[in-house]
């Protein structure tokens, strides 16, 4: 933990009625799979969403309207933050585990796909941000080589119960052009660095540093409102309009 807060924009990404047996109980309220993200300008790119299968997970009761299924950990910090209906006290609702989200069908805010899935990653951390993470292969090298893992290995899926339709028609889209990098960043990094799986974590690690800081700097929107723009101008702007259509909420920690 640094010693600055981290503010996280939360993506609400809404669960698609009929909800499974062991959501049931909340069939008939609005509940979302709540992902941190630093990047809301890449939103256009989401191709699925994703979950710590061993996580621990609740839906917790953030106001008269909304369900939100995070760890109780950031539902705790959320009630400090006038997210719970009750002040400063956590409403859970039914606790879950990773591996009872694999598989929501979600409706998410700017995606271009219409229904994307819940999928499983190994390495979410489940002290940073809700334990739940939005994907966008294009522009996170993360999120690109968790999907690469989960489309290229059926052993994996099925170790899983993923089903191949969840994964295989979601393609890496471009959204963001970077000089260096081309349309798909993180795909050329990842290639470039020869990264083999999710779980190579240093190579990760300066994937990430280098898409990053050169996609803020240097980037352009290639989609959305807002294309044309640097991602520098575009990033505050979209993020303020998913605040104020209620689609997103800030959260720090
Ligand atoms: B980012 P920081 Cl396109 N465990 O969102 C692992 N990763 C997590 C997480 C958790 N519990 N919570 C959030 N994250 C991810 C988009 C994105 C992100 C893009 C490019 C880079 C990127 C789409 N995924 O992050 O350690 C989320 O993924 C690169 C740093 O708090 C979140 O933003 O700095 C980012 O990591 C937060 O990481």
């Amino acid at each position: 933990e640094g010693v600055l807060p981290q503010e996280y924009v939360l993506i609400k990404m809404e669960i698609i009625p009929p909800f499974p047996q062991k959501l049931k109980v909340l069939e008939g309220k609005k509940v979302y799979l709540a992902a941190a993200t630093l990047r809301p300008e890449t939103m256009y790119g989401q191709t699925n969403c994703w979950v710590l299968p061993d996580g621990k997970y609740g839906a917790f009761e953030i106001n008269e309207a909304d369900v939100f299924i995070l760890t109780e950990r950031a539902a705790l910090n959320l009630s400090y933050q006038n997210l719970s209906k009750i002040p400063e006290k956590p409403m859970c609702l039914l606790e879950l585990s990773g591996y009872d989200l694999i598989g929501l069908p979600l409706k998410s805010p700017l995606a271009f796909n219409e229904v994307i899935y819940s999928l499983p990653m190994l390495t979410i951390l489940t002290d940073k941000g809700t334990g739940i993470v939005t994907s966008v292969p294009s522009d996170s090298p993360d999120d690109y080589r968790a999907l690469q893992d989960l489309k290229s290995k059926p052993d994996f899926r099925k170790k899983y119960r993923v089903n191949d339709e969840w994964v295989l028609p979601f393609e890496v889209f471009p959204i963001i052009n970077i000089p260096e990098f081309g349309d798909k960043s993180a795909e050329k990094v990842c290639n470039d660095l020869k990264i083999k799986s999710q779980n190579d974590k240093e190579k990760l690690a300066e994937a990430k540093r280098l898409t990053y800081l050169k996609g803020f700097t240097d980037g352009t929107m290639l989609v959305g409102e807002f294309k044309g723009k640097k991602v520098q101008e575009a990033k505050p702007l979209i993020k303020s309009k998913l605040l104020e259509a209620g689609l997103a909420v800030l959260y720090s920690e």
